[in-house]
């Protein structure tokens, strides 16, 4: 019996070893393992193509309508982007107005679908009431880590993200594995763990003490994506407040495209940044995204082909999430949709051999 035990364990490690790429969190689930690995090797096949919140609605439909992006292609994204802005208050709807219901619906029919899914959470203000974007005070961070005084109400907002993440079960039970991309943009100064808004010291402890929380509270089917703003010029700017090797999985930074006249700003952003979080991810065996971009409602014919595309291809960037089509902001779109100006550039793009689309994935 107790060889048999001994070696059952034996080939317990032999198979977690045999994994080339290992989540940071040590107690990561076998599929949350097999999704990291996944999104690894298919970066050597080429760059994924995501659209934030693409099945919940789309610039002229909400619910039960087509993907924008598939309206086009026929195809769906690679990657599906959630947001969760709104659970850790109770609410039944996110701050984009999707019920948390229909957000767990489909990231059981994306994960059935082999698709992935990527959670942003723009979460409010814990210390005064407002939302993510209330930077009225810098005491925000400080006041929910322990020994603050808003850090019994944290936790609760902890806790609600905790027990959705770990209600994302497949038909069999088994827990689905997902990104997620707390705190992002802390290099900016508008969200209230931003730069301006607290210490390194205090933005470390609160990455260690989010995920410390959720793993103590069971979740173990995350794999963790550190996302800058583009203001960055070098490695050490990038690194400036990172939790470290054995938090983070993903390294990450969202950039947009502001007006016609911004091209040229863009695409050397792009590439500074694309130089440096694909560096860092070579040297530390990690995986790089451009976790969100876009140029809102797409003024450019040629966007895809003579923008995007030429900005990102030659870097081993996992994929590119494309910002939401929202419903109700005629304005507010990041993908095209038919009768968009720049719909027959995408459908270009939709054919260029290294960029994936859910049609490609499937085979893997
Ligand atoms: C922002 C905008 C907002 C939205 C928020 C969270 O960039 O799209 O309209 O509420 O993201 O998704």
């Amino acid at each position: 019996m107790k060889t048999r035990i001994f070696l059952t364990l034996i080939l317990l490690l032999l198979i977690q070893n045999s994994y080339a790429q290992k989540p940071a969190d040590k107690s990561a689930t076998g599929e949350t393992m097999d999704l990291y690995n996944r999104i690894s090797e298919l970066t050597k096949k080429g760059i994924m193509i995501g659209h934030q919140d693409a099945l919940a609605y789309g610039h002229a439909w909400k619910l039960q309508g087509n993907p924008d992006i598939r309206q086009l292609t026929g195809d769906y994204p690679a990657v599906f982007g959630w947001e969760l802005g709104d659970l850790e208050l109770n609410h039944q709807y996110s701050l984009d107005s999707v019920a948390f219901d229909k957000i767990r619906e489909g990231i059981k029919w994306v994960y059935k679908n082999k698709g992935i899914n990527t959670i942003s959470w723009h979460c409010n203000n814990p210390l005064t009431g407002g939302n993510a974007w209330d930077v009225s005070s810098a005491e925000v961070v400080k006041s929910i880590l322990p020994g603050g005084s808003r850090n019994a109400e944290f936790n609760k907002m902890l806790d609600r993200v905790a027990d959705f993440l770990n209600s994302l079960k497949d038909e069999n039970g088994i827990g689905i594995p997902v990104l997620f991309r707390p705190w992002h943009e802390h290099t900016g100064s508008w969200f209230w763990w931003g730069k301006k808004l607290c210490t390194v010291t205090d933005y470390v402890a609160l990455w260690k003490y989010t995920i410390e929380y959720f793993q103590t509270h069971g979740v173990h089917n995350v794999i963790y994506i550190y996302s800058s703003s583009s203001n960055i010029a070098k490695e050490t700017d990038y690194l400036e407040r990172y939790p470290g090797d054995d938090y983070i999985d993903i390294f990450g930074f969202d950039i947009y495209q502001q007006s016609l006249e911004g091209r040229n700003k863009y695409l050397n952003e792009m590439d500074k940044c694309l130089d440096i979080i694909t560096n860092l991810a070579q040297k530390r065996n990690k995986v790089a995204t451009i976790s969100e971009t876009g140029f809102e409602s797409i003024p450019d014919k040629k966007w895809w082909t003579e923008t995007l595309w030429p900005g990102i291809e030659k870097y081993a960037v996992s994929y590119v999430l494309l910002w939401r089509n929202a419903c109700n902001a005629p304005k507010h779109y990041f993908a095209p949709f038919p009768g968009q100006e720049s719909a027959d550039d995408f459908i270009e793009l939709y054919k260029r051999g290294r960029i994936l689309f859910l049609n490609e994935i499937q085979k893997e």
